[in-house]
């Protein structure tokens, strides 16, 4: 996959890119509180580059089932200096900046982020889309029904992969008409955001049928620590990684080429194991190159 801002290249190869997530929320999904301080999330930035992230994700507005929207004028001060001290601290990594909003991301844009991370695959502010093609920045698109707020009434599918490809497919028309780029675009089948646990773990494991409906689009898919880990295993939130690791391991071997996760290091690991195994499997080409879909 070549995802690039302009001319700027931010990832190139066939991955699988590791996604940092650093939420800069006082009652994020998973890390609630403790990255708040502006400090704070720059020092774990810095680490999750440390790690081996391969970009970093910043959200100022938590996503979690049933929380309440930030206004514009919270996460632009809870993002932009976050994302202005990484740069000053040296931080070359991709950034994308996690929101739903056209002011956040332009700000955040402007102060030296590389790419927008839109949990509502562009349904929730219409001038979002413009102001990605203005910039030329590249966009995540995630599948969700509703606002955090009322998606988990919303799920609810006959055939759960068929709905959110057909759903993933009219958020790419939302970003053709806003003038955004094929080539700009990344999907996101959202585990966790109107599905059940039984949906996400079918959406994991059709994720190579899923794929398969977008041929030569990128996939990032984001099961870190989510619930349907803790409804399978009982396990509490900061006890999922084991549960992530084997999300990974699976996203990967569909040919997901971007993951995000909060614990890096042992996703990348995973996802190295994981990328060698899909290429040794029968018909799949290079050890150590994923290959195309
Ligand atoms: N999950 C969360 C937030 N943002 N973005 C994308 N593209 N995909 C996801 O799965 C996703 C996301 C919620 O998790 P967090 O609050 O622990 O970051």
């Amino acid at each position: 996959m070549r995802l690039a801002a302009g001319a700027r290249v931010l990832l190139e190869g066939p991955g699988p890119f590791v996604m940092g997530v650093v939420n800069v929320t006082p009652d994020s999904f998973s890390d609630g509180g403790r990255f708040l301080d502006a400090e704070d999330a720059v020092a774990h930035g810095m680490r999750l580059a440390a790690e081996g992230a391969d970009l970093v994700d910043l959200g100022g507005e938590s996503t979690r089932p049933g929380s309440a929207p930030v206004p514009d004028a919270d996460q632009i001060a809870r993002v932009v200096p976050v994302v202005r001290a990484l740069r000053a601290r040296g931080l070359s990594l991709p950034i994308s900046v996690d929101t739903t909003r056209a002011a956040v991301a332009g700000a955040a844009l402007e102060a030296g982020a590389d790419l927008v991370n839109d949990v509502s695959g562009l349904a929730a502010d219409p001038a979002l889309g413009e102001v990605v093609a203005r910039a030329s920045a590249p966009i995540v698109l995630m599948h969700m029904r509703g606002t955090p707020a009322d998606m988990q009434s919303r799920a609810v599918y006959g055939d759960v992969v068929a709905e959110v490809a057909s759903e993933l497919g009219e958020a790419l028309a939302r970003a053709a008409a806003a003038g955004i780029a094929p080539e700009r675009v990344v999907l996101d089948p959202g585990i966790g955001f109107a599905k059940t646990a039984a949906q996400s773990v079918e959406l994991l494991a059709r994720l190579p049928e899923l794929l398969a409906r977008f041929p030569g689009r990128g996939f990032l898919v984001g099961p870190s620590r989510k619930s349907f880990i803790g409804q399978l295993t009982g396990a509490q939130v900061a006890d999922r990684l084991p549960g992530t690791l084997a999300a990974v391991t699976v996203c990967v071997l569909a040919g997901v080429e971007i993951v995000r996760v909060h614990d890096v290091g042992p996703a990348r690991q995973a996802a190295q194991v994981a990328a060698a195994l899909r290429g040794a499997s029968p018909g799949r080409g290079e050890v150590t190159a994923p290959g195309p879909r």
